[in-house]
């Protein structure tokens, strides 16, 4: 009770008025759960777990009802918040703001859920308790798959008699054997099914099963009938050996030689030890920054309404309406028969928030972190939480923010350095064999940087070869140990960033740098580069390679505010790695995904534009995507716009990728540009 601040001084007269007003109070709220969302001070809020526990019953009652039996089968697949439009949100906090009384907007969830084996998309008001729209989708693709449907798929293989005995044959221990499920694309078939191939793979002295495949069995599973539809035992190759592949501490530990920390107590850079920033509700507030924080079972971490105090003006001003991760492709570059189909879409097909982990505290995050859970649906909707799978710390970077050391005036020497400290809102999530690190880690400068860490264990195939000299064809990978292929693949994640730079009115410039013979004698120089600026009019002039454009800054700017200077108001990209995208137009998967073709893609805003590659990634043929949206070519200036950037990674991996990778890390920045007066960080504290 005390830290609610409440003083146990007081007379027991009083001790008693308040335990019955507490009484009063509880019974209140409790006769209110269902109906009161006063508690909800945001209106992007994810939903709670007593949200979702609404929806489920909801979507029974209306489809599924014991009494009417009208549906043999119910699977949830997705359940997640639908958005307010964004003029709603948007006036509800501005009247926040004022203090106004105001009135939430009414609580909507988004489904995606299998009813008699078709692909339902209802939304719910929560607020009235009711299905407002109920769509069957008959187009190509499904929704993610669930826990429940994979943990029965890879469960299959161990009562199935060929496989038994493919396992006997290969002189395999059937209890050491663990199998996944992993989805397969989509290769032209006029026809699918609700398909996954089950892969399986063997543990006998390590937990690295991923560095142990069963290679040459395919089992094919159809999550309709629960049933496998295909068996396919095509060869028999070596499963690597388990040592050396266990990545415990318990296994590694106290055997020489040992690599020493280079300091006894290793906690990274001074920590502030009390979270420099408060949190209300989700939203939080950092020096001069304030944002709001959700989770959704598929994109994950969702930021959303950041905006940034502008000293000078003594007022927020609005930088990025929601930013997240829209879609992760992960395509292989393997062509043998067990293979070929391995391009996964980590988002759409697992759900990337789905498959976010609880972060270890004082390890994945630092000591001083703030935690916050994350709640999604299972298969038969009820909810079920992931504790700590969000933290938010102050991180003392161990860099310069700005300095300067001034020796030319005599006499004298002037030194000025500012330290930089940032806050980071950290996810985890595990997809599969992968873990991904996503940090977007906020700066007094107003610049936003976001960093994608790739870590966990490569998906490997295994191999008779042993050294590199006896490989005389394309093993689509590198020879990482006796029996083991790290296979060549790409990781292209999409990031959805609806920036309202000052306001939702803005346009997309591109400044390319041009460079400039000089041919007469104006000056003793021969060449220079300038600045030449192009406003984008339509969505297909904003669409941009950055490996072929050469030199360009691009930029969001509100044509709406200049700075004093005269200066448009802007936030540009600052790319990370740039990866083209090396598959041909007409490949599958290629096709299915599209979003990599281009660096950076800008849409004009619309609520249900979400998802690069499509609601529905697997085994799409792509017709909801990325490029569908951009050739509608609507105008882009001046309007709500948003940007797509792509963040590529090729990755050919080597042997320290095994038998756990060190974090390969990537990233980009939106950076303030003639957004402020001048520098925002000149009065920062020392
Ligand atoms: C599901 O199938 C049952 C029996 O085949 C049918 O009566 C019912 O209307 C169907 N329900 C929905 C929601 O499609
Ligand atoms: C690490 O520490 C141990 C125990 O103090 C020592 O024996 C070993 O040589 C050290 N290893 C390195 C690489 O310095
Ligand atoms: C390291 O941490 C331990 C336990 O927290 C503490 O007892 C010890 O004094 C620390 N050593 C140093 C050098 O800070
Ligand atoms: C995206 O959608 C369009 C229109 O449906 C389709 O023609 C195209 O093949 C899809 N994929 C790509 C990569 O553009
Ligand atoms: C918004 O996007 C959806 C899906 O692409 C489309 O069906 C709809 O027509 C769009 N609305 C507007 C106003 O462009
Ligand atoms: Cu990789």
């Amino acid at each position: 009770m005390t830290e609610y601040g409440i003083d146990f001084s007081m007379s027991s007269d009083l001790r008693f008025l308040l335990f019955l007003l507490c009484i009063f109070a509880i019974n209140l709220c409790f006769i209110s759960t269902t109906k009161d969302y006063s508690s909800h001070l945001h209106p992007l809020d994810s939903l709670t777990s007593s949200e979702l526990t609404q929806v489920q019953t909801i979507v029974k009652n209306a489809f599924c009802s014991s009494t009417s039996s009208s549906c043999h089968s119910l699977s949830f697949h997705y359940v997640g918040l639908h958005e307010p439009d964004k003029p709603i949100v948007l006036s509800f906090l501005q009247e926040q703001e004022e203090e106004e009384p105001t009135k939430i907007p009414h609580r909507q969830a988004s489904v995606l859920a299998r009813i008699n084996h078709s692909n339902h998309e209802i939304i719910i008001d929560l607020t009235d308790s009711a299905v407002i729209s109920n769509k069957i989708h008959d187009g190509h693709g499904y929704p993610l798959l669930n826990f429940a449907e994979q943990e029965a798929a890879n469960k299959l293989p161990f009562t199935y008699g060929p496989f038994l005995a493919s396992v006997k044959k290969r002189k395999l221990k059937l209890e050491e054997t663990v199998c996944q499920s992993f989805t397969v694309g989509w290769f032209g078939e006029e026809k699918t099914k609700r398909v996954v191939t089950v892969m399986c793979y063997y543990l006998d002295g390590t937990v690295n099963l991923y560095m142990r495949p069963i290679e040459g069995i395919t089992v094919t599973v159809d999550l309709d009938v629960m049933k496998i539809t295909g068996y396919v035992d095509r060869s028999i190759v070596p499963v690597p050996k388990a040592e050396g592949t266990d990545y415990r501490e318990v296994v590694n530990q106290g055997k020489p030689p040992l690599l020493n920390s280079t300091t006894e107590n290793l906690t990274g850079p001074q920590q502030n030890v009390h979270p420099g920033f408060a949190i209300d509700g989700n939203v939080i507030r950092w020096a001069n920054w304030r944002f709001h924080v959700a989770f959704d079972m598929r994109a994950g971490l969702i930021i959303s309404h950041a905006s940034i105090n502008d000293i000078e003006k003594d007022e927020y001003r609005s930088v990025l309406y929601r930013g997240f991760i829209s879609e992760v492709f992960v395509p292989y570059m393997d062509l043998t028969e067990e293979w070929y189909y391995r391009t996964y879409f980590d988002s759409g097909d697992f759900g990337f928030g789905l498959c976010a982990t609880s972060l270890v505290p004082v390890k994945d995050c630092p000591a001083n972190s703030v935690f916050f859970d994350g709640y999604y649906i299972v298969q038969d909707g009820t909810p079920a939480k992931t504790p700590n799978i969000i933290c938010v710390f102050e991180r003392n970077a161990g860099d310069v923010l700005w300095r300067h050391t001034e020796t030319a005036i005599p006499g004298k020497v002037i030194t000025e350095v500012r330290p930089e400290v940032n806050l980071v809102v950290r996810m985890v999530s595990t997809v599969g064999n992968y873990d991904y690190i996503v940090d977007w880690e906020f700066k007094q400068t107003g610049t936003i940087k976001v960093n994608i860490g790739m870590t966990g264990i490569l998906e490997v195939r295994a191999s008779s070869y042993t050294h590199k000299d006896q490989i005389k064809e394309d093993v689509y990978g590198t020879l990482l140990a006796e029996n083991t292929i790290g296979v060549y693949h790409d990781h292209f994640l999409n990031f959805h960033l609806d920036l309202d730079v000052d306001g939702y009115a803005n346009s997309f410039v591109k400044s390319r740098l041009k460079p400039t013979p000089v041919f007469d004698k104006s000056s003793p120089r021969r060449s220079y580069w300038t600045v030449v600026s192009e406003t984008a009019k339509t969505e297909s002039d904003a669409r941009t390679n950055l490996c072929s454009s050469g030199a360009a800054e691009l930029i969001v700017v509100n044509p709406n505010k200049r700075t004093r200077m005269g200066n448009y108001v802007g936030y540009r990209l600052r790319p990370g790695s740039v990866s083209s995208n090396l598959l041909s137009d007409d490949d599958f998967p290629e096709s299915r995904a599209g979003f990599p073709k281009y660096n950076v893609w800008v849409t004009q805003y619309n609520k249900s534009e979400k998802w690069a590659a499509g609601l529905y990634t697997d085994q799409s043929r792509g017709d909801d995507n990325l490029t569908k949206w951009s050739l509608r070519n609507r105008d882009i200036e001046n309007k709500d716009i948003v940007l797509w950037y792509t963040l590529g990674f090729h990755h050919v991996p080597y042997q320290e990728d095994f038998p756990v990778m060190p974090t390969l890390n990537s990233g980009f920045e939106i950076k303030p540009t003639n957004f402020f007066e001048h520098n925002p960080v000149l009065k920062v504290k020392p």
